[in-house]
Order: C-alpha cells, then structure tokens, then sequence
C-alpha cells in the first residue's frame, strides 16, 4: 500500500495477492520473469509460500497435484507467451484429470498483441488456453481483480473440477487504485464448490438395481479419492458386502490388503460382475470403454453410475442408474437406502473371487520373494511395497510403463490420496512436480518410483527439490531406456536405437550437485536400506536402482494400443 495525496491506495500486485490470501490459498507454484517477478517477491514478503521452478511445466503439475490433494484450486504462475506455454500441458492435463488449478499468466499489452505490432513475447494467450480449459477470464482493471480471482476459483473447483486460465496483462500490476475500494471489491468466495444432492429417485433406482445383483461390483475411481468422503465411501462397501476395484489413484480409499478388494482378480470381476456401480470414474480407456472382451461381452451388464458431470452419462455405454450429484452426497444418500438390513451378494460370488484372489496372491508371491541380481521390476518393487507398508502415510509419486504398471499392482496403498500417477492420459512428466506439490502441502515423506525415461521430463527439478530440502525420495528404475535398454539399431549405424539412453547412467550423481543424498542401488538390500534411511531422515534423495535391462516390456501393459509392438511378437 502506497500514499498519494493522503489517501492510501493499492496496486494491482497486492489485490492479486489479497485476493489470494482472502480465499485461504497461501502457497503459488511458478518461474519468474517479466512481467510477475515482482508479484513473486510481494508475495513472499506478504507471507505467502512461493515455490519457483526450473521449467513451468512442473510447477503447473504441482498445483493441478495441490488442488487434488486439497480441493482448493493450486495456483501456478507463468510469465507470457513460452512461460505460458509451458504451463499449458499441465493446465490441460488437470482439466483432463478433472484437478482444480489455475494458471495465472502475465501477458503483454492488448493494444499491441490484438494490432499484432510484436510486443515482448507477444500472444494471445486467452484464446489459445480456452479449448484446453475450464473456463479462461482476462482482468484488465485492478478494480476486477477481486472478481476475476473469484470466477476462477468458482470454475476450478465446481461441478466436475478443472483447469481455469486466468490472463493478467503486465500493466493491470502498477495500475493503482484507493486503497479502502481496493479491499471493498475483494471478494472471498462463498462455498465455492457447492454440494449438489441427487434425486431421491435417482438413488432409489440404483439402490433396486444393485438388490438385483448376483454379481455385483463397486469399481472407486480418482473422483472418489478427490472428493474426501473416505469414511462413507468405505462404509458403503462394508455395509453392502460388494467386492470392490480401485482404480490406480483410487488405491488406499480402503486398505489395499482389505478382504473385500477384487484387485488381484481384476480381469475375473470386470468379465464376470453383471451390476457395477462407478464412484467417480469414467469409462474411458483405462476401462475399455465398457465393452467387449474385458467387460464378458457379451454378457449383459448394468451400470449404475455416480458422478458430479451429466453429461458423463452414457458417454460409452448406456447407463442403468445414474446418479448426479457430488459423491459424498450421492455415497451418504445411499448409505442412508441400504440401512442394517442388506442382503450381502451372494457367497458363490464372493468365494470364487477369493479363490482367484488367493491364487493369483500366492503366485505373485513367489515371483517377489526372488532376489536377483541385478534386480528386475518385481524385487525392486517388493522392497518399496514394504517400505510403504511400514510407512501408510507416505505419499507415492508413480511415472513410467513397466514401471508404472508393475507399481500399481505390486505397492500396496494404505490411506486415501496417497497415490499421485500418470492420471487419465498416461502423461510422462508429472514426477517431479507432483512429488513437490506433495510433499509442500501435506509435509508427508514422498517416494517418486519413476521409469529412468519418465524421470527425465522433470529431472531438472531436482535442484527445487534440494532447493527447499523436502523430504522426497526418487527412485529411479534405470534400464538403460524407454520400456528397456536393449533395442538395437537395424542399420548397424553409430546412432543407438531410439529407444536406448546412455548405458549404466548414474542418476545419483544429478542430486548430488545440489547437495542432496544420492546412491547406487545394485541390490535389493542395498535398495531397502537407502530408501529406509531417506524415508527416515526426511532429506533429498535420488536412489539410482539399476534394473535389468531386459526386464520390460514394450509399451507396460499397454501394448494393445501399439499395434506395431503386437505385430512384431
Ligand atoms: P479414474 O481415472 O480413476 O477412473 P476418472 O478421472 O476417469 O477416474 O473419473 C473421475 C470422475 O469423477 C469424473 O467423471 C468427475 O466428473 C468425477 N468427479 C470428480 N469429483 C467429483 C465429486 N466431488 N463428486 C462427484 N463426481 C466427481
Ligand atoms: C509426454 C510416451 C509412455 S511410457 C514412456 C513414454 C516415453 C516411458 C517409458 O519408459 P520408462 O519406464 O519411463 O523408462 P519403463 O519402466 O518401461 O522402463 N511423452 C509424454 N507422455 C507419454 N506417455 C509418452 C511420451 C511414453
């Protein structure tokens, strides 16, 4: 705040950095430059947490990782044009994902870039975000920049959260205004993401439909992990009996080890269940969109389907029951419907579930009770599967193919939202700063299981992670490339196979640079006891696990969708 003529006034960067504080968000992600230096520094001398980055990318995946973590939208800061641009695959990434962020860019002056006469850094960057996002506002006087925040708010976190764009052109910081109206046109938002409860009858018709079930299933996606009605949400599948499956950021809304879990015979209950009843997932790919081979096609089957987006509703196949409304209304609704007296499923149902359950339990026993040397993907994972056991509220960060897939499976989750990955795209580069999001708003130990390709997207943010000492542990699963380190060059030429990096690379050595801990695992042992004394000391490491190199497959098990892979095999 600044006095002219006697009256205080107050410049665009300090309503930004009210309006801000106001909604209780306290923390911005971003990479200075012209023209958000200064809102960086005011903010930090304001008392907000601004956490900078080496590439907006990663700090733009920070916040969309923030507002799944919190409900509240993360915020990310990007100077113009190629600062903007490299927020964008995050901001479109959280919308995919349905994550609450906002990216605030600076841009260069109306006049110039609407005239096209080439200002610094010159583009019109609100019509280039608005089909990757939500919703995208401009503020143009510092009297709006109370409501702008506060529509941005409103759209990221509403309905079926996302992604907003929120453009900031440079001269809106340094317009000043009176001070007292300054605050006035502040607006802290009221209930921002309001409860939206289903109709009664909607819920009616998904609780007959589920009585009718001979083989029913509760399929628990991330939507039901960001809506934080753990407590119903577990207590619905307790009290119904359903065997239920966790979709990969779903994992630990129940323990992974609990008795109803129908993980380990996944492909049997998606063939075999004829109700499902979806909380907040999408039958997109990662499902099959539904049909065939993988849902027992063709066996009909009935779908009863909880979400906040109506229009997600028969999007693939045809929905039964569906039921709008936020989950935890729609979740302690039904509660309410299935009271004491719910028949549990049938047990011829239930019983051959735990015999393929068992079954397939004690042969993936087997396999990870092996120590080979060097390690492949299961021994390097069942040291990490142990590590977070003894540690449930460790937060798991998890980026690659084989080593993705195989983590998911093999690393059991504990408690809810405690497993950040790739999401809905199967994006490589989320790592870092997902693994930084955490661990600044939940002050958890972080263990990032990151591919030795997918590590490199964000590898750089190494140094932030010394920079601010968190407490994250990476492990870098390194096979010598992408999927493996073993294609060859059909030409015989001096060029390695696209696939291939560096042979032997020593990742541990890029934290060392920056002052943090790093070490050369060849061992399961020598694995276990790095990743316990990280976990315990809570200080940067980077743990370079050396995998066979033959060990993956192409693609993980993803495969299908490589139809030149399947060929060759
Ligand atoms: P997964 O990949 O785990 O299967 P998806 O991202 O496909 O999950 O699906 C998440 C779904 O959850 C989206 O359709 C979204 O609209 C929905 N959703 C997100 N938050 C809520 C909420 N609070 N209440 C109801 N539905 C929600
Ligand atoms: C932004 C394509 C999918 S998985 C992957 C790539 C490049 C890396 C797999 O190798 P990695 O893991 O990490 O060493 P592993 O365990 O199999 O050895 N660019 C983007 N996103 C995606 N998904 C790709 C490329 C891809």
């Amino acid at each position: 705040m600044t006095e002219s003529n006697n009256n205080p006034t107050i410049d665009g960067f300090h309503l930004v950095i009210e309006a801000l504080k106001l909604n209780d968000i306290h923390t911005i992600f971003g990479l200075p430059g012209i023209p958000i230096t200064d809102l960086t520094r005011m903010a930090q001398a304001e008392g907000m947490r601004v956490i900078s980055f080496r590439h907006e990318q990663h700090a733009g995946n920070a916040a969309a990782a923030a507002g799944f973590l919190t409900q509240k939208p993360g915020i990310c800061l990007t100077v113009s044009a190629p600062g903007f641009l490299n927020g964008l695959t995050a901001l479109a990434n959280a919308t995919v994902n349905c994550f609450p962020m906002i990216l605030i860019s600076g841009s260069s002056e109306r006049e110039i870039v609407d005239l096209q006469q080439g200002d610094y850094e010159e583009m019109d960057q609100l019509a280039i975000a608005k089909p990757l996002c939500k919703a995208a506002y401009r503020v143009l006087h510092a009297q709006d920049i109370g409501v702008g925040i506060a529509r941005a708010i409103r759209s990221a976190v509403s309905g079926r959260p996302g992604g907003v764009y929120l453009d900031f052109p440079a001269k809106l910081f340094a317009q000043t205004m009176d001070a007292l109206a300054g605050q006035q046109s502040l607006i802290k938002v009221v209930d921002p993401a309001p409860r939206q409860i289903p109709a009664a009858e909607a819920v009616q018709r998904a609780l007959d439909l589920l009585k009718t079930a001979k083989r029913p299933l509760i399929l628990l996606g991330k939507g039901a992990a960001y809506a934080q009605a753990d407590a119903d949400i577990r207590a619905l599948v307790e009290k119904t009996g359903i065997p239920y499956l966790p979709m990969s950021m779903a994992k630990g809304l129940l323990p992974d080890t609990h008795s109803q879990s129908a993980s380990a015979a996944r492909s049997y209950v998606l063939a075999e269940a004829d109700v499902v009843m979806l909380i907040g997932a999408r039958l997109n790919w990662l499902l099959s969109h539904g049909k065939g081979k993988t849902w027992g096609a063709p066996n009909p089957k009935k779908f009863i389907q909880i979400d906040i987006s109506p229009t997600e509703i028969d999007s693939n196949v045809a929905i039964a029951a569906p039921v709008i409304g936020d989950i935890g209304s729609c979740v302690s609704a039904l509660l309410k419907g299935v009271g004491t007296n719910w028949a549990p499923p049938p047990s011829e149902w239930t019983a051959a579930i735990a015999e393929r359950r068992e079954k397939n339990l004690s042969k993936m026993g087997a396999t990870l009770a092996l120590t080979p040397t060097p390690m492949n993907f299961h021994s390097a994972l069942a040291v990490i599967r142990d590590v977070v056991k003894s540690r449930p509220d460790a937060i798991v960060v998890n980026e690659g193919a084989n080593t993705l897939d195989f983590a998911r499976s093999i690393v059991d989750m504990y408690e809810p939202r405690k497993r950040l990955d790739v999401g809905t795209w199967g994006i490589m580069g989320i790592g870092m700063g997902f693994a930084v999001a955490a661990a600044v708003t939940t002050g958890k130990p972080v263990i990032a299981i990151e591919g030795d390709s997918a590590f490199g997207f964000s590898g750089m943010e190494m140094e932030t992670i010394c920079r601010y000492n968190l407490p994250i542990c990476v492990i870098v699963f390194n096979n010598n490339g992408v999927y493996r380190g073993t294609d060859v060059n059909p030409t015989g030429g001096s060029d390695v196979a696209p696939t291939v990096f560096v042979k032997n690379a020593r990742y541990d050595k890029i934290i060392e640079a920056f002052g943090g801990t790093g070490v050369h695992a060849t061992t399961s042992q020598e694995l276990s006891v790095a990743l316990k004394e990280a976990v315990a000391s809570g200080k940067p490491t980077l743990i370079n696990a050396v995998i066979d190199e033959t060990a993956g497959t192409e693609s993980g098990r993803i495969t299908m969708l490589n139809p030149q892979a399947n060929k060759k095999k």
